[in-house]
This record gives C-alpha cells, structure tokens and sequence, in this order.
C-alpha cells in the first residue's frame, strides 16, 4: 500500500514578495498577502483530494511571527490534517528563505540565503468541499492501492442459532461456509469452532477437524482465533496454536465488550504474542482502541512481533471505540509505513465501514460472527453474501479483492497452507 490515508498530504509555493505586496512603510508586506498564499497551498489540497477549489471557512490560529519584506522569498507549505465528509482540515506555515540585505552600505541589489529559514506565519483552519463538488473517488489522489483483502468471520463465539439458523456449527458446515465465501471474494478465514451443542471452543482437535476440511475444499488462508470467548483462561484461548495454523488473532487490549469485559492484561498479550510465535502463525493485531494500536507497537519494538504488521481495527463493539470515518483515518495514520491494515465493524456499523475502509485504501473484514444482517431486518444466509456484497463494493470503486495467493504475498506471510 503506498498510502494509507490522505492525512499527510502536503503542497509546497515558493515566490518571491515584489514592490506591488508591499503594503506598509520601510516595504513591509501586510499579513494578509501572506494568508493568501496559505489560501492557495490550501486550495491546491483540495484540487489534489478532490478536484475542486472548495471554500476556506475558517482560521481558527494564526500568528505572525517575523516581518515580511519585499524582496523576500517565502516557502508556504500546507499540509492536511484529518479529513471528515466534507471538511478538511489543514496546518500552514510560511518562512523567508531568502532575504534581501538591506545593509546601509551594500547595494540595493545585494541579498542572501536565510539559514535556517525564518518562520514568518503559522496558521491553523478548516476548508470545505461540499458533497457534490467531490469529483474524484473519495481519496483516489491519495494513492490507493488497488487491491483488496477481504476476511469473512464465519463463526465467532457469541452469536447463537437462536439469532440466525445461518451460523456453522459442524466442521463439515464451516468448511462448507469457508469455500463459499473464498467463491464470493475472501482470500481470510477468521475462524472459531463450536462444540456440537453450539457453545464456543477452543479445542484443537475441534480446529484441526474445521481447518482439514476447510484445506480439502479450498486454498483460503486460515486465522485462528486467540481471542475465543469472554472468560476463557488464555491456555484455553491459544487451543487453535496447536494446529500451526497461518495466521491467527493477537488482541491487543482490554475491553468492555457490551455487558462482559474482554480482558487481555499485558502479560497474556505477551504470553500470547509468544505463543503465536512459537507456533509459526503470523498475528493479526486487533485493536478495539487507539490505545491498542500502541500497545501492538510497543511489542513490537520489545522484539515480540516482527515486521510486516497486520492491524485489524475493530469499531463499534458497545464499550470500544465508536464506528465512524474519522476514526479510521485517525487509526490508520498511526500504524508504521509497511504495515497493513483493516477493519471489521459490529452489528450495524459493518456495511458502511468497511465501504469507507475500502475508500480509505484498508482491507475489510465482514461475515456472521460480527454482524448477521445482510440489510435492514433481513438475515445474511451466512457469511458469503456479506462477502459478496463487500467484494461488488470493492469493485464499484475501483479495488479488486484477492485471491489467498495475492494476500499471502501482500500480508508478507511466506509459508503456504
Ligand atoms: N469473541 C471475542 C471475545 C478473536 O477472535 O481473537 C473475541 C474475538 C477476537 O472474537
Ligand atoms: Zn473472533
């Protein structure tokens, strides 16, 4: 991926101030001539973003901090720093980089670099960019890049049969659910096994009897669950490790998780990420909170996860962090150039972000164990019509999902199944 988000972006003008900008006594240029080259580093932005001049709405810092001369050379630089549906924010700074002497004894002519450069103005502000003006597919100037890996999440551990007669239960079944969605787009499985009577193991004979016939019927990549269910000691969680299997979830913090606590303290994220490992699986780092992102960092940077890293941002679980754009753009300005990232949203939050996961240059996961509707009051029969609704958005924009060959070059994991 060249670029995760467009946060980041940046313009830079150089010009020369003449005699026609000095407004005031001794050549001194007016403020103003400076805020309008701020005005166009901004409006510059917004062509890149989205094809359109926009409108500047608002400053809400400015500070001049040295005088400005005719003769002068300044270097604008506007750089963007979030972005919302319409509004864009920006930062913007002017300094002289050169500067004419103005020595009593030295010709008029006589000028000189300015190093350092001097910081002459520094403005903070929010443009706008009204929906319909919005030309070019949301980020495209970003470089977005053009494939997609799409997960489906056949199982989980919460949802019952009580809520949708789709949910896989048997080996036989999910293997079954497991090749229809790789038909559908997925190149993931992020999978959990049930015992017979439907509640929620991490046995690894269970897994090793899912993932062998998920391997006869197809070449998914399979992610094992470390996370299990709520409760679940981590000797209990790490089951699946047992079956070596390709990838498999690493979750990087505590949560509320709706009514229960999701409890993850930093020694079993640790003692997991070991495990995970020992095991030769490559971790999916979920993050139900910014804050998870850091912890995921911070392990990384203790030797316990080795480069390429693979976030998978979880919004909308009711006591985690909420599911809207914004949010991702932030989350995903905070992760390491090289690495990867993705979202799976709950309930009602999984068709629109992973749209704007997708829009934003992300990878997605949807399917059954995080939402079982397909649109408003109508049951997905099963995680592959998730996938597919996801995969024909991917394409409507643009992206295309990947095989599991593809994904398994782009996530950087070497061993085959
Ligand atoms: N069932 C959740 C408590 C994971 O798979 O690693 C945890 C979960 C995350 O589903
Ligand atoms: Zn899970």
């Amino acid at each position: 991926m060249t670029m995760t988000s467009p946060v980041g972006l940046s313009v830079t003008l150089r010009l020369r101030m003449g005699a026609h900008d000095a407004h005031y006594a001794g050549e001194l240029v007016d403020g103003a001539r400076v805020l309008a080259l701020f005005g166009d580093a901004a409006t510059e932005l917004l062509i890149r973003l989205d094809g359109d001049e926009g409108l500047f709405r608002a400053y809400d810092m400015v500070e001049f901090l040295a005088p400005v001369y005719a003769g002068d050379y300044l270097e604008v630089r506007g750089v963007l720093t979030a972005v919302g549906t319409t509004s864009r924010r920006m930062e913007f700074e002017a300094r002289k980089v050169v500067a004419n002497l103005r020595d009593k004894g030295a010709p008029a002519s006589a000028a000189g670099l300015v190093e350092p450069a001097v910081v002459v103005c520094r403005a903070r502000g929010t443009c706008v960019v009204p929906k319909p003006l919005q030309r070019i597919t949301p980020f495209a100037a970003a470089e977005i890049a053009p494939e997609a890996i799409l997960t489906a999440a056949l199982v989980g551990a919460e949802v019952t049969r009580d809520q949708t007669p789709h949910l896989p239960i048997t080996a036989q079944e999910i293997a079954d659910e497991a090749a229809r969605c790789r038909e559908a787009g997925a190149a993931v499985v992020h999978l959990h096994v049930r015992n017979p009577d439907g509640t929620p193991s991490q046995a690894t004979a269970l897994f090793q009897e899912a993932i062998d016939r998920i391997r006869a019927k197809t070449d998914v990549i399979v992610q094992t669950s470390t996370g299990g269910a709520v409760g679940m000691s981590v000797d209990e969680r790490a089951g699946p490790l047992g079956c070596q299997p390709e990838m498999a979830t690493l979750n990087c913090g505590t949560l509320n998780f709706g009514a229960d606590v999701f409890v993850n303290t930093r020694s079993q994220i640790r003692d997991l990420a070991q495990r995970i490992r020992a095991s030769g699986s490559m971790p999916e780092l979920e993050c139900y909170e910014v804050g998870h992102i850091d912890e995921a960092l911070t392990l990384a940077g203790e030797g316990l996860l080795t480069p390429p890293l693979h976030f998978q941002f979880v919004l909308g679980v009711p006591g985690g962090i909420g599911a809207r754009e914004p949010i991702i753009q932030f989350m995903a300005a905070q992760i390491p150039r090289g690495a990867t990232w993705g979202v799976a949203a709950v309930g009602r939050h999984q068709k629109p972000m992973t749209e704007a996961a997708l829009r934003l240059g992300g990878h997605a996961r949807v399917g059954i164990e995080d939402n079982i509707y397909l649109a408003k009051g109508v049951l997905a029969e099963g995680s592959a019509p998730l996938v597919r609704q996801a995969a024909d958005y991917a394409r409507s924009i643009g992206r295309t999902p990947v095989e599991p060959g593809r994904a398994r070059s782009l996530l950087g994991l070497e061993k085959g199944p």
